[in-house]
């Protein structure tokens, strides 16, 4: 493995063979290919075997609760515009606990980047149906398979009007190092959900089952401007699934639009406890 500055003396805790392995290479691999130091990036995190992956990074991390790490995302890169922060985690933690932030963070268009694990089950849970688990899918939970409707988050995304959409697969690890490169240097919310084998708790959504599956919209000469066409493109989902990235466009971002986050960074900005006081004061 070639050496980067986001290398870190950890071994991660996950099953030999797990596609966390090529998404943590992909992610360092494209935080050096864009000449970053690990002092410039925060990756915020929740709870699953995704959500450890900033344990095994020299950078700047916050694990906290799970379904929590956008908020967390959200409110660093306000107060600090100068950071490159990543939001990163799970299909259960993104899309399941989480969801209420995904969907709110696409309509702010903070400019972070959203990372999302995608092997389609609870992972460190031991097996349980996610958002995003094909409906028949059989568990210790859901005996008699899946039964509820599967969560497409890039279409929830498109609906969103979010301005940066894409999809990668953990088997082609210079591809998503591509789309992360792409999606870090958008200036807005940039989805990245990334499809990866649970080797131990899904034995459905394999990793040759998606090697089988997937091709990449660059083949077909794919404009990323065209939205309708990216509705379609997001609906595909069985003999083969659409990878690359489906959607972008300029849009303000939140900071932009917000007059308070304008000018001298918060982070830079005098803090005075008093001045909250007299406003406090002003209630009593
Ligand atoms: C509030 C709360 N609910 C439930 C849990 C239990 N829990 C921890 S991680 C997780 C889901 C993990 O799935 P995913 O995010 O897909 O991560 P993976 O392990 O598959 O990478 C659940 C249900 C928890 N820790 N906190
Ligand atoms: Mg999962």
């Amino acid at each position: 493995m070639k050496k980067t500055d986001f290398d870190y003396n950890l071994s991660p805790a996950w099953c030999p063979g797990c596609g966390n392995f090529m998404i943590l290479k992909a992610l360092k691999q494209a935080l050096s290919e864009l000449n970053l130091k690990p002092y410039q990036v925060l990756i915020a995190s929740g709870i699953g075997q995704a959500a450890k992956l900033p344990h095994y990074m020299k950078c700047n991390a916050f694990n906290g609760l799970h379904g929590r790490s956008i908020p967390v995302a959200t409110g660093a890169k306000l107060v600090n515009p100068n950071l490159i922060v990543l939001a990163e985690g799970g299909d259960g933690d993104i899309y399941g606990e989480g969801g209420n932030h995904f969907i709110h963070a696409i309509r702010r268009n903070v400019d972070i980047t959203l990372l999302v694990h995608n092997n389609q089950v609870y992972g460190i849970t031991k097996g349980q149906a996610s958002p995003t688990s094909e409906p028949g899918f059989t568990t210790k939970i859901q005996t008699e398979g899946v039964k509820v409707t599967m969560m497409d988050p890039l279409t929830v995304a498109l609906s969103l009007d979010a301005s940066f959409i894409s999809r990668g697969f953990s088997g082609d690890i210079g591809h998503l190092s591509w789309i992360i490169q792409q999606a870090v240097k958008h200036p807005g919310f940039a989805l990245v959900d990334i499809l990866m084998p649970c080797i131990s708790f899904n034995k459905l959504n394999t990793f040759t089952w998606y090697k089988n599956r997937v091709y990449k919209l660059e083949d077909e000469n794919w404009n990323t401007h065209n939205k309708t066409a990216a509705y379609k493109k997001a609906g595909q989902w069985g003999e083969r699934i659409p990878i690359g990235i489906f959607y972008r466009q300029q849009k303000a971002t939140y900071s932009q639009l917000v007059s308070v986050l304008q000018g001298e960074p918060l982070i830079n900005r005098e803090y005075s406890p008093q001045k909250v006081k007299s406003l406090f004061d002003e209630f009593i």
